[in-house]
C-alpha cells in the first residue's frame, strides 16, 4: 500500500541510495524536480544568448572557436536536463511553452546584458564559477537522472570557468584600457553571480524539503559563502578587485564576511523587471519559430524510420 511504497523510498533516501526513474516517489518529490530541473534547463538554455550575441565580436579566431564551443556546450546541458526531467512524466512541449509564455523561471543572471568583450570573462569566471560550486553537490542529488548528467555538465563547467578566468588575465595583462575593462565588468556581475545562489536561507521556501530529499545537500547561503571564499584569492591573482566594502577575511570564522546584496533587485529580476528579460524571452520565441522546421523534417524522418525497415 501507500505507507509501504513511502516506506520503501524513505528508506532509499536515507540509505543513500538513488530513486529511478521507475521507482515509486512522492508527488511532491517529483514536482520539485520538475521544477528545478525544467529552471535549470531553461537557464542553460536562455544562458547561450548572452554569449552567443559575442561569436561574431570576438577578437580572435581563437576565442571565436572557443566561444562557439562553450555556447553548444550550453545547449548540450540543457538538452540533457530536458530529458532527465523527461523522465518524471512531463513533456519537451510543456517545459517549453513554460519558458516561451513567460511562466517558467529561469536563472536570474541571464537578465542581465553583457555589453563589453571582458563580460565574457566575468560569465567564464564568475557565473560559471558559481554554477559549479551550485552544481557540484548536484551531482549527489538523490534522483538518478538529473545527478547523473550533472557529473558531465560539472566537468564542462570546469572548462567554461577557467577559459573565462583565462579572458580575464589577459585582459589585466594587457594595456590600462583593458585592465579597466576587465574590472568595469567585474564590478558588474560579482553582486548577480552571488545572488545566483538563491535568496538567503530564512526566504528560502524550497530549500528545507529539497535539504530533507537529498536533492539539495547544502543550503543556499553555504554555497554563496563557500563561492565567496572560493573567488577572493583567484581575484587577487588576477588583480581585480570587488564592489563590496564590507569584504574581508573573518578570522574567527574562518571565511570571508561580505556585504548584504540587494535582495529588491533580486526579486525585480524575478518578476521580469531586469535589464533583459524582455529581451532573452523575445530572442527564444524568434529561435523557436525559426526552428519550426528542424522539428518537422524530424518528425517526418521518425515516422518514415518507424514505418520501413531500413532507409
Ligand atoms: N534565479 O526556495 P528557493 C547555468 C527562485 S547556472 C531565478 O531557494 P530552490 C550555467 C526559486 O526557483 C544557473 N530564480 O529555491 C551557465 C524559487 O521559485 P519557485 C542555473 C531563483 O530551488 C553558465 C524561489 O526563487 N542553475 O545555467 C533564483 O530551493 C553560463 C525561492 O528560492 C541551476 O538552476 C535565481 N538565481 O533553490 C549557462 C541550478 N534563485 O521555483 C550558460 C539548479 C532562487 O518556487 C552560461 N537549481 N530562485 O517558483 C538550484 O540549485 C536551485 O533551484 C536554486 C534555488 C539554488 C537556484
Amino acid at each position: 500500500g501507500e505507507d509501504e511504497r513511502l516506506a520503501a523510498f524513505d528508506a532509499l533516501i536515507a540509505a543513500d541510495q538513488r530513486i529511478e526513474p521507475t521507482d515509486w516517489m512522492p508527488p511532491a518529490y517529483r514536482k520539485a524536480l520538475v521544477r528545478q530541473m525544467s529552471q535549470h534547463a531553461h537557464s542553460e538554455i536562455i544562458g547561450m544568448q548572452p554569449e552567443g550575441n559575442w561569436i561574431t565580436r570576438a577578437p580572435s579566431l581563437k576565442r571565436k572557436a572557443i566561444l562557439m564551443a562553450k555556447v553548444q556546450d550550453e545547449a548540450g546541458h540543457g538538452l540533457y536536463l530536458y530529458s532527465a526531467a523527461e523522465t518524471l512524466g512531463t513533456t519537451r512541449d510543456e517545459m517549453l511553452d513554460a519558458l516561451h509564455s513567460g511562466k517558467a523561471k529561469y536563472s536570474s543572471i541571464f537578465n542581465y546584458l553583457a555589453p563589453s568583450w571582458a563580460d565574457m570573462g566575468s560569465i567564464g569566471w564568475l557565473v560559471d564559477g558559481a554554477a559549479i560550486a551550485n552544481q557540484v553537490p548536484l551531482c549527489r542529488a538523490s534522483y538518478g537522472p538529473y545527478g547523473r548528467a550533472m557529473v558531465r555538465i560539472c566537468k564542462e563547467e570546469s572548462f567554461h570557468q577557467r577559459q573565462g578566468f583565462e579572458i580575464l588575465l589577459a585582459l589585466m595583462n594587457g594595456t590600462d584600457e583593458q585592465r579597466a575593462m576587465a574590472q568595469e565588468s567585474v564590478n558588474r556581475w560579482y553582486a548577480p553571480a552571488l545572488m545566483m545562489f538563491g535568496p538567503p536561507d530564512g526566504e528560502s521556501p524550497n530549500s528545507r524539503q529539497s535539504m530533507a530529499w537529498k536533492i539539495k545537500r547544502f543550503s543556499n547561503d553555504e554555497l554563496r559563502q563557500r563561492f565567496v571564499d572560493m573567488i577572493v584569492p583567484q581575484a587577487e591573482i588576477l588583480g581585480v578587485t570587488f564592489p563590496d566594502p564590507d569584504l574581508r577575511w573573518n578570522e574567527e570564522r574562518g571565511h570571508h564576511d561580505f556585504g548584504e546584496l540587494d535582495w529588491d533587485e533580486f526579486h525585480a529580476v524575478l518578476r521580469g523587471n531586469g535589464q533583459a528579460n524582455a529581451l532573452r524571452l523575445a530572442k527564444r520565441n524568434a529561435a523557436h519559430a525559426e526552428g519550426a522546421w528542424v522539428r518537422e523534417a524530424a518528425r517526418a524522418y521518425a515516422e518514415r524510420t518507424a514505418t520501413s525497415e531500413r532507409i
